[in-house]
C-alpha cells in the first residue's frame, strides 16, 4: 500500500493543513510533496514561490514526516511529463465539471489554462507512485475521482498500466473552518484573513488570542451542532482533533465558553509549539534540509521512473509498444 500527498505552496500552513493532512502523513514508504507546480495556475510571485516552497517542505520535515518521502514536485520532471501524456487522455467535459474551474476560470478569457488542465497533473501525482490510497482531507473527493477516471480509460485503450486509486477519507477534523467566519474553511491562500486563520508558524501569543476572539453565538450554551452554533461546533472540533478527543462528548464538559476557548488554545498550542521548535531548528541549517530533500527527490525520481516509462511506451513514444 503507498500513501501520497501534496500540499500547495500558495500560502503558509494553517491548523486546517496540520490536522485535515499534514499530521496524518505517517507511512514511512509513503511519497509526500510540496506541489509546487500546483501553485500557478493563477498569477504567481516566483520569489515568493520559492520562499513558500521552502518553508512548506521544512514545515513538513519538522512535522516529522518519515526521512525520505519529502519532496518537492518539480524536482521530479515525471510529473510534469505524464500530465501532459493524461491531458491526451482526458476530455474537456470532464475538466470542465471540475469546481475549481467552474468557480474561478469559467467564461474568464485571461483565466490560465493551467487552471483548466491541472487536474491532469494531479492525477499524473498519483499514478505514478501506484498509489492506492489518497487521504485527503475531504474537498479533493473529486480529483482523486478523476484520476480514478482517468486510470480506468488509459488501463483500458492502452493497456494495464496504472493502479486505480481509492480515497481515504480523514475520521477527524475533515474541514476546519476559519475562526471569524466559521461556515468558510480556514484556507492557507486567505492571506488578509490575519485573525480568522491559525498559521502554523505565527507567534504562540498571536495564535491564542485568535482562538479567545474567535466568533461564538449569542446564547451560552457549549453545544456541537454546527448548523446552530458552527463557532462553538468548529471550537470544539479543532479541540477533539488536537487531543484526541470526540467533539460531542467534549461538549459537556464546559459550562462556558470562555474555558472551553482557553482549552481549545491550550490544546492548539501543544500542538504546534513543538512543531514550531523542530521547525526552527532545521531552518537554522538549510544544508541538512537540502540533503533530506535530495533523498526524498531521487527515492521519487526511481519510484516514478516505471510507471512513467510505461506510459510513455503504451502510448506510442518509446519506438515501439
Ligand atoms: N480547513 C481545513 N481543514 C482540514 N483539512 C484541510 N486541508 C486544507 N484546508 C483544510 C487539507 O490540507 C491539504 C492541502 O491541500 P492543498 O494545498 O492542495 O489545498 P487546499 O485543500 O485547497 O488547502 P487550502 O489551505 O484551502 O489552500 P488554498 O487556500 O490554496 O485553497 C489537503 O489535503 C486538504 O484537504
Amino acid at each position: 500500500m503507498t500513501s501520497l500527498s501534496g500540499i500547495t505552496p500558495s500560502g503558509r500552513l494553517t491548523l486546517g493543513n496540520h490536522l485535515g493532512a499534514l499530521r496524518r502523513f505517517t507511512d514511512p514508504d509513503g511519497f509526500y510533496f510540496v506541489a509546487n507546480l500546483h501553485a500557478m495556475t493563477t498569477k504567481h510571485d516566483p520569489r515568493r514561490l520559492v520562499a513558500l516552497t521552502r518553508e512548506m517542505a521544512t514545515l513538513m520535515l519538522a512535522a516529522g514526516l518519515p526521512p525520505g518521502t519529502v519532496f518537492v514536485q518539480s524536482d521530479v520532471p515525471a510529473h510534469a511529463q505524464l500530465a501532459y501524456l493524461l491531458e491526451c487522455t482526458s476530455y474537456v467535459g470532464e475538466l470542465s465539471r471540475m469546481i475549481q474551474y467552474k468557480e474561478k476560470g469559467r467564461g474568464r478569457p485571461m483565466t490560465r489554462a493551467s487552471l483548466f488542465t491541472y487536474p491532469c497533473l494531479m492525477a499524473a501525482d498519483i499514478l505514478l507512485y501506484g498509489t492506492d490510497r489518497v487521504p485527503v482531507g475531504g474537498d479533493q473527493d473529486q480529483h482523486v475521482e478523476l484520476a480514478r477516471d482517468v486510470a480506468i480509460r488509459f488501463n483500458r485503450e492502452y493497456g494495464e498500466t496504472f493502479v486505480v486509486p481509492q480515497l481515504q477519507k480523514a475520521a477527524l477534523a475533515m474541514r476546519i473552518k476559519d475562526l471569524q467566519n466559521p461556515t468558510a474553511k480556514m484556507s492557507k491562500s486567505d492571506e488578509d484573513n490575519a485573525v480568522g486563520t491559525i498559521r502554523l508558524l505565527d507567534p504562540p501569543d498571536v495564535i491564542r488570542r485568535q482562538v479567545m476572539r474567535a466568533v461564538t453565538d449569542s446564547d451560552s450554551e457549549v453545544r456541537h451542532d454546527e448548523a446552530a452554533k458552527p463557532g462553538i461546533t468548529n471550537l470544539l472540533e479543532i479541540l477533539a482533533a488536537c487531543t484526541d478527543g470526540d467533539p460531542v462528548e467534549l461538549a459537556k464538559a464546559y459550562p462556558t465558553y470562555g474555558a472551553l476557548k482557553a482549552d481549545t488554545a491550550d490544546a492548539v498550542l501543544a500542538v504546534i509549539e513543538p512543531l514550531q521548535k523542530e521547525y526552527a531548528r532545521l531552518a537554522s541549517d538549510p544544508g541538512a534540509v537540502d540533503a533530506m530533500l535530495a533523498e526524498g527527490r531521487d527515492r521519487a525520481i526511481e519510484a516514478s521512473a516505471p510507471r512513467l516509462q510505461a506510459a510513455v511506451r503504451a502510448m506510442g513514444l518509446a519506438g515501439s509498444v
